[in-house]
């Protein structure tokens, strides 16, 4: 900042790492809420007032109403690459700048959903569960017995940079076929790599052993995987959701579950996380974790930088990183 003139405000939403803090410091006002609390959206408001710029996480909305109540916000640097939590056509509308987190949690993410195929696919927390009860007291030639996943059906419904990483781990580690649906279709350079073929939607549910979730969610997203989806399913077939809740018909996926019309399910994200649907939470075919597929110190340090990077990036130089809405910059450069 150039001396003289009064740094500008920023509103930190969570707690994040204290050099990602004191980073932000250097060129701002800085007021940060350091607990795990989510502010409501009505304190939210009250703390972005005089404020330029906010790092969010995905629990914070940043809506049209919010945006009119904070006319000093020029913008809101989302640390996740998902950023269903905003308001984008809004933020472009009253000229703030949206940024989120893409890349740095590429590799990291695609790792867990494949994690949790794999504990899905082979019953990794169902047994343990029985093993920490105390009730293996015996050997027995189908105890567990799970899905295969090496030279099996993955599917993936997502083709980004996540579920690109899925593929590439699949073909490459597992040697799966593997089988993808998005709405375009990736170059033949891409596919090639990913030894990844387009199928219709409908295909993709038929013929998936496992079928990874990893679309951004929307309006056009939601319960994108619902009863009559589920139905098409095979009944030995695993589904995995690292995307966002809200994609997934829960209330649908638990029925399913329950009545084995498909064989298990490892999910990371719910319908009104952080409550999970109680009919989940009893079935024993399916592994749940509280949202933490991009869950590595690393990897929570690079989005936390980059979203604070961002923030710098556009108040003291008037450019942005990795912006959702980039014709917001022209309109203020
Ligand atoms: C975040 C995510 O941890 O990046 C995303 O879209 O879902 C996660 O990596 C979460 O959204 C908190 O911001």
């Amino acid at each position: 900042m150039t001396s003289g003139r009064a740094r500008p405000a920023v509103l930190v939403a969570r707690r994040v790492f204290p050099d990602v803090l004191a980073g932000l410091q250097r060129h701002f006002e800085v007021e940060a809420n350091d607990t795990d609390e989510v502010w409501s959206p009505e304190e939210l408001r009250q703390r972005l007032q005089g404020k330029a710029g906010a790092l969010t996480t995905g629990s914070e909305r940043i809506s049209a109403e919010l945006l009119a109540a904070c006319p000093d916000l020029r913008v809101v640097a989302n640390m996740a690459v998902g950023f269903n939590n905003f308001d984008v056509a809004a933020c472009t509308a009253q000229g703030v700048l949206a940024t989120n987190t893409p890349d740095v949690l590429t590799e990291t993410t695609a790792d867990f959903g494949f994690a949790l195929l794999l504990a899905t696919a082979r019953r990794l927390t169902e047994s343990e569960h029985f093993l920490r009860a105390g009730l293996w007291n015996r050997w027995s030639v189908d105890m567990f017995a799970g899905a295969e996943v090496h030279g099996s059906t993955l599917g993936i419904l997502g083709m980004g940079r996540i579920g690109q990483g899925i593929a590439r781990r699949g073909a490459h580690g597992f040697g799966m076929r593997v089988l993808y649906h998005n709405r375009s279709r990736l170059s033949p350079a891409t596919e090639a790599d990913c030894r990844a073929e387009w199928v219709p939607k409908a295909d993709l549910l038929a013929q998936a052993d496992h079928l990874v979730l990893v679309l951004p969610y929307s309006a056009a997203s939601h319960h994108a995987i619902g009863a009559a989806e589920l139905a098409l399913m095979k009944p030995t077939a695993t589904l995995v959701n690292i995307a966002r809740g809200g994609i997934v018909d829960d209330e649908a996926l638990a029925h399913a579950l329950r009545t084995r019309q498909i064989a298990a399910a490892g999910l990371d994200v719910f319908e009104g996380e952080p409550t999970v649907h109680p009919e989940l939470l009893a079935l024993s075919n399916v592994v749940l974790t509280p949202h933490i597929a991009s869950a590595t110190l690393p990897t929570r340090r690079a989005m936390a930088q980059l979203a604070a990077d961002n923030l710098v990036a556009f108040l003291v130089e008037g450019r942005a990183l990795t912006p959702i809405n980039p014709d917001v910059l022209t309109r203020v450069g």
